[in-house]
């Protein structure tokens, strides 16, 4: 086994973590002694203790002389749990192996160089564009304090997401929708335009078994969503904000006795400004946000530079129609020069949908 093996174990225990650990990054790590794997551990939940110091308590085995392998560079920092720099120096480890550096501010290399001063022998970069693959929300948000951002649609292959009458249950087949509920459980929030509740009367929960509840967002500058909509009705069930332009308290008030919470945000064209709705999401400790559309809300979020990353899934069916909605409305980007680029996808088969998944180079 190699040091790649080990890592690659590693990052298999992180992902147990998916879903669970937000804001807080996917972390795996396995203990190797004289060759074998002694001990593993991960992240799997927030808040928990970190995925060193689970593999360290797991080891029963005397460690001194072993190897840690760890997909992140331990934190050196009393946050909601102690250091694991100081455990792994205190347990007698000789060498740490890290995949992906570690940009929260508290930590930023400080990690690694304590160990070193300890002695430790410290080799980075393991597997680490494997590693930081975990991490793309952690990354975004601990160092823009802003939710990271991926727009998420389904259409035919001639690039439709309804028919030209509005029908659009449903463009994409069963093992598709099942994976939008498994993304849904690992981001912390799914925002629509109020179009998208006025056309679909959305629940907008993560229908997987225990799975973690996103919550809710709707923007709607009008306050045009429906007192008697799915979405306010379950409002005390399932955390559900709506953003607005409307400051009239009184109308706030109608919502609020649903458990709705209404967020008054700066205006852009006279739409909700996504930028400051982000920004204001961010301080409340939401690390990711699942955009599911609508066309409008989807442009103005690509115009507003804050999509990080699209899913394009893509039904193997033609329905054709120029009155047919498409993905991506608004008044469209001027020239091909402008375009929004993304980075080549991962292609991957969803039954018989095939989903695209793009970075967006910004
Ligand atoms: C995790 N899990 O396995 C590792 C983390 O508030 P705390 O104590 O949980 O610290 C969170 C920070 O610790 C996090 O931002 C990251 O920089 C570092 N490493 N965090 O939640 C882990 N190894
Ligand atoms: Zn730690």
């Amino acid at each position: 086994m190699t040091d790649a093996d080990f890592m690659q174990r590693a990052i298999a225990l992180a992902e147990q973590g998916r879903g669970w650990t937000n804001p807080n990054p996917l972390v795996g790590c396995v203990i190797v002694q004289q060759g074998n794997i002694v001990a593993e551990g991960y992240h799997a939940r927030y808040g928990d203790w970190h995925a060193e110091r689970n593999a360290i308590l797991n080891c029963r085995q005397d460690l001194n002389g072993a190897t840690l392998y760890v997909t992140l560079e331990p934190c050196c920092h009393h946050g909601r749990t102690p250091p694991c720099s100081d455990l792994i120096i205190e347990s007698g480890i000789k060498k740490v192996v890290i995949g992906s550096r570690d940009p929260n501010p508290l930590v930023a290399g400080k990690g690694a160089a304590q160990l070193r001063q300890a002695g430790i022998e410290v080799v980075e970069d393991v597997l680490r564009d494997e590693c930081d693959r975990l991490n793309p929300i952690f990354f975004h948000y601990i160092q823009t304090k802003r939710p990271y951002v991926l727009m998420k649609y389904a259409m035919t292959a001639d690039g439709k997401i309804a028919t030209a009458s509005g029908e659009s249950k449903w463009i994409t087949g069963e093992a598709a929708r099942e994976n939008v509920q498994r993304t849904r459980h690992q981001y912390s929030a799914i925002m629509v335009g109020v179009g998208t509740v006025l056309a679909d009367n959305p629940m907008l929960n993560s229908r997987i078994p225990n799975g973690k509840q996103p919550v809710r967002i709707v923007c709607d500058s009008q306050l045009r969503t429906p007192l008697e909509c799915q979405i306010v009705q379950t409002a005390h069930q399932y955390r559900t904000i709506i953003a607005t332009l409307n400051q009239d308290l009184d109308r706030h008030a109608e919502y609020r006795q649903f458990g709705v919470e209404i967020l008054t945000v700066a205006a852009q064209n006279k739409r909700v400004d996504l930028a400051d709705l982000l920004q204001k999401i961010g301080q409340l400790g939401i690390d990711s946000v699942l955009l599911e559309g609508g066309s409008q809300l989807n442009f103005s979020a690509l115009r507003a530079g804050v999509v990080n990353r699209v899913h394009c899934y893509l039904a193997p069916k033609l329905i054709g129609g120029m009155q047919a909605k498409t993905p991506i409305g608004g008044e469209g980007i001027a020239s091909l020069a402008a375009a929004v680029k993304l980075g080549s996808p991962q292609i991957s088969l969803h039954g018989e949908d095939i989903l695209l998944d793009f970075e967006v180079i910004h």
